[in-house]
């Protein structure tokens, strides 16, 4: 057993995920893991554009998860390979109310999955969040989007990878219960 898996195997009998969040600038990650803390530790002022990384740490349940929110630019894209050491859980944020930046968000992760073949999806959980629910106005049009976006991830991972898949606003807080359970699901925290 490689040095990595040990380490992985104590921290998930620790009760602990270390989360990396990830996506296009803009997409919303700073403000959903704004969402995520509790009440009284919620910036309730707008949320900065991300310089660097930031990292938080939270419970759910009896699960401790450090989140770490790592900037989107362009610029620091080509940094995002160094953040997945020891990483259980990757959020790929995307968002759903800007369709024109479907294509490149799905290229970026998509070179990324396969810029190491035995990471997303195995070392490291998957969960694709479609961020910005609040801005599709339309039910219809969000299930349309629900359903695009599904059909081309399914092109994008190999058949035997569980993607989960989460909708929600890091505004209005909506479905953002669903991506806590999603997380400690995804580390078989259940
Ligand atoms: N309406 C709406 N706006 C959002 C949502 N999430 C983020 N935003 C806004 O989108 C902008 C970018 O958010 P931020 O969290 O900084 O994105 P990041 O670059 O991915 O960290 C900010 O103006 C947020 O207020 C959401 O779910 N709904
Ligand atoms: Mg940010």
């Amino acid at each position: 057993m490689g040095l990595l898996s040990i380490i992985r195997k104590q921290k998930l009998k620790d009760r602990e995920i270390r989360c990396l969040i990830l996506g296009l600038d803009n997409s919303g990650k700073s403000t959903i893991v704004n969402k995520l803390l509790p009440e009284d530790e919620q910036n309730a002022n707008d949320i900065m554009p991300t310089v660097g990384f930031q990292i938080h740490s939270l419970m759910i349940r009896d699960v401790m998860v450090s989140l770490w929110d790592v900037g989107g630019q362009r610029t620091l894209r080509p940094f995002w390979d160094n953040y997945f050491d020891k990483t259980q859980v990757m959020i790929w944020c995307i968002d759903v109310s800007l369709m024109m930046r479907l294509d490149e968000t799905l290229q970026e992760l998509s070179e990324l999955v396969n810029r190491d073949e035995n990471r997303i999806g195995y070392e490291c959980a998957v969960i694709i969040v479609l961020n910005k629910i609040d801005l599709v106005e339309n039910k219809s049009e969000l299930c349309q989007r629900y359903a695009s976006v599904e059909s081309k991830l399914k092109r994008l991972f190999k058949p035997d990878i569980r993607v989960a898949l989460v909708q929600c606003s890091g505004i209005t807080g909506e479905g953002i219960d669903n991506l806590r359970d999603g997380l400690v699901e995804a580390c078989h925290f259940t």
